[in-house]
């Protein structure tokens, strides 16, 4: 039973970063450059002795924004501004935490940067004072993630699910799942210490298994839930790969909304890679158009090549996009041209064919042996799409191909989440269900137990109730500074 106690209570300590009332800590909290404001903020037990000394003012009082002259040491004047104090721990980070509204150009903040490390502050890293917030419980792991979310959100349906996972709304899940666990763990501990008692087996009389049962359903919602965020989040990497000449560039151009390729009827245009990140329907797709596969001699056109297939390789979605009047014959189908293009069939779910240039089949004979490599195509189980890039048709389908083959189909209300969620969860459902087999298979209780146990750890380390130092580490050094 101890270790239940242990398991909700534990925290992880976290050496390089844990500097809480240590040392006070600066950081231009607003991008650099032209702007009407720039803020400087102070986190730490000296941030209103440093404000004082800057400003010649005695005291500020909390929650007031007071008009004050910044001054340097020799009593020139760096700028003016307002001063806002927060005392801890009614702060973002819980600390003491001055902010400092000074203008917007970038000489002016470095230079009050420069003179708040004169008096004593030393310099933020990145996400220190989201970690100090954690640190001192002003918010969980989940949340701390959030607010680098919403500010490097892609799509207005990423910023606002990362705005509710903020509030706690995905926080709040995941405890009340952890709850949950912990109701069902104390289940188990108590019919293993009390065995048989008023001959009870309460390991086989069915509540245990019920409870259980009830928990791995609301683990598997939460899953889909998080599935759907974490796409909302991080996009899908979609590779355009084909023949010289199929269309992909325009195709690019089409999805993008605007030339960003260049696209000429000379086989082999593109030599290079070239990125770019468009938001449809909702999901965010980050597209690489690649060079033509072909064998070729021209050194610059292998490099490009070279380059197409390490893209290939690491596509979440690769499109083969083919020229219907040319690239496929009776003799070879979409997905033969595919095996041929990338050494080997990708799985089904992988790969989406699109059919380009369908403007251009006149002929009845045309369409027919479009509309029979579709049968062959579907009856194995992949996807393909005809379009134009030329007319635009077919587009919205493909589009709409694409979210669906991905499984993307987020709820009105989505939570944003990471790959590291996903994770978690994916692991604490399989030692739920190992504790499941402990439990209906062998009915040996101190197995449950531990799969139980496993399982709370592997959830709580979403909210960072377990977490280990180089975790925490990746995850606030990914941050930006003053965040
Ligand atoms: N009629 C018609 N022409 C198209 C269509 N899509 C592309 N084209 C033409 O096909 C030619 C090649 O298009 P690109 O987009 O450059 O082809 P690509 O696959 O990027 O070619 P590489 O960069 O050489 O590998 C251009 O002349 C386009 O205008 C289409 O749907 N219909
Ligand atoms: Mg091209």
């Amino acid at each position: 039973m101890d270790s239940l106690e242990n398991a909700s209570t534990a925290h992880p300590v976290s050496e390089p970063t844990k500097s809480s009332g240590l040392t006070t800590i600066a950081a231009i909290a607003t991008p650099l450059g032209r702007g009407g404001v720039g803020v400087i903020r102070l986190s730490g037990a000296r941030a209103h002795e440093i404000a004082c000394t800057l400003t010649g003012k005695a005291a500020f009082t909390p929650r007031m924004a007071s008009f004050c002259r910044f001054y340097q040491a020799d009593g020139t004047v760096v700028d003016e501004g307002l001063v806002l104090y927060f005392k801890g721990p009614h702060s973002f980070t819980g600390e003491d935490v001055i902010e400092l509204q000074g203008h917007g150009g970038m000489i002016l903040q470095n230079q009050l940067l420069a003179r708040v490390f004169e008096l004593g502050a030393k310099q933020a890293s990145a996400g220190e004072f989201s970690y100090r917030a954690f640190d001192n419980d002003k918010l969980d792991l989940v949340q701390a993630e959030a607010i680098a979310d919403a500010i490097d959100a892609t799509s207005a349906a990423a910023a606002s699910s990362a705005i509710r996972s903020l509030s706690g709304e995905f926080s709040q899940k995941i405890n009340q799942l952890l709850e949950q666990l912990i109701h069902v763990r104390l289940h188990v501990e108590a019919a293993i210490d009390f065995p048989d008692e008023e001959d009870v087996d309460f390991l086989s009389d069915g509540v245990i298994q019920a409870k259980l049962e009830q928990t791995q359903a609301k683990i598997q919602q939460v899953l889909a839930t998080a599935k759907q965020g974490q796409l909302l989040r991080d996009g899908i990497h979609v590779v355009l790969a084909g023949r010289p000449n199929a269309g992909k560039s325009s195709l690019l151009n089409r999805l993008a909304g605007q030339e960003r390729a260049i696209v000429t009827d000379v086989a082999g245009t593109t030599r290079d890679t070239l990125q770019e990140t468009v938001v449809l329907n909702g999901l965010t797709l980050h597209l690489t158009d690649t060079a033509g596969l072909r064998e070729t001699e021209d050194t610059v056109e292998r490099i490009g090549i070279e380059r197409a297939r390490t893209a290939i390789t690491q596509a979440d979605m690769l499109l083969m996009v083919y020229d219907v009047t040319r690239d496929v014959e009776e003799q070879s189908t979409p997905l033969q041209l595919a095996e041929q293009l990338f050494g080997e069939l990708p799985e089904a779910k992988r790969l989406l064919i699109i059919a380009n240039k369908s403007d251009l089949l006149s002929d009845v004979a045309d369409s027919n042996l479009i509309t029979a490599s579709q049968a062959e195509i579907s009856d194995r189980g992949y996807d393909q799409v005809n379009v134009s890039c030329e007319t635009g048709i077919g587009i919205d389908e493909l589009v709409e191909v694409l979210c669906s083959k991905v499984g993307f189909h987020p709820p009105e209300n989505s939570l944003i989440a990471r790959t590291r969620h996903l994770d978690a969860l994916r692991r604490t459902m399989g030692h739920l269900t190992e504790a499941h087999e402990q439990l209906t298979v062998f009915q040996a209780g101190e197995l449950v137990a531990e799969s139980l146990r496993q399982a709370q750890n592997s959830l709580g380390e979403i909210t960072g109730e377990f977490s280990a130092d180089d975790l925490l580490g990746k995850i606030f050094g990914s941050f930006c500074i003053g965040k």
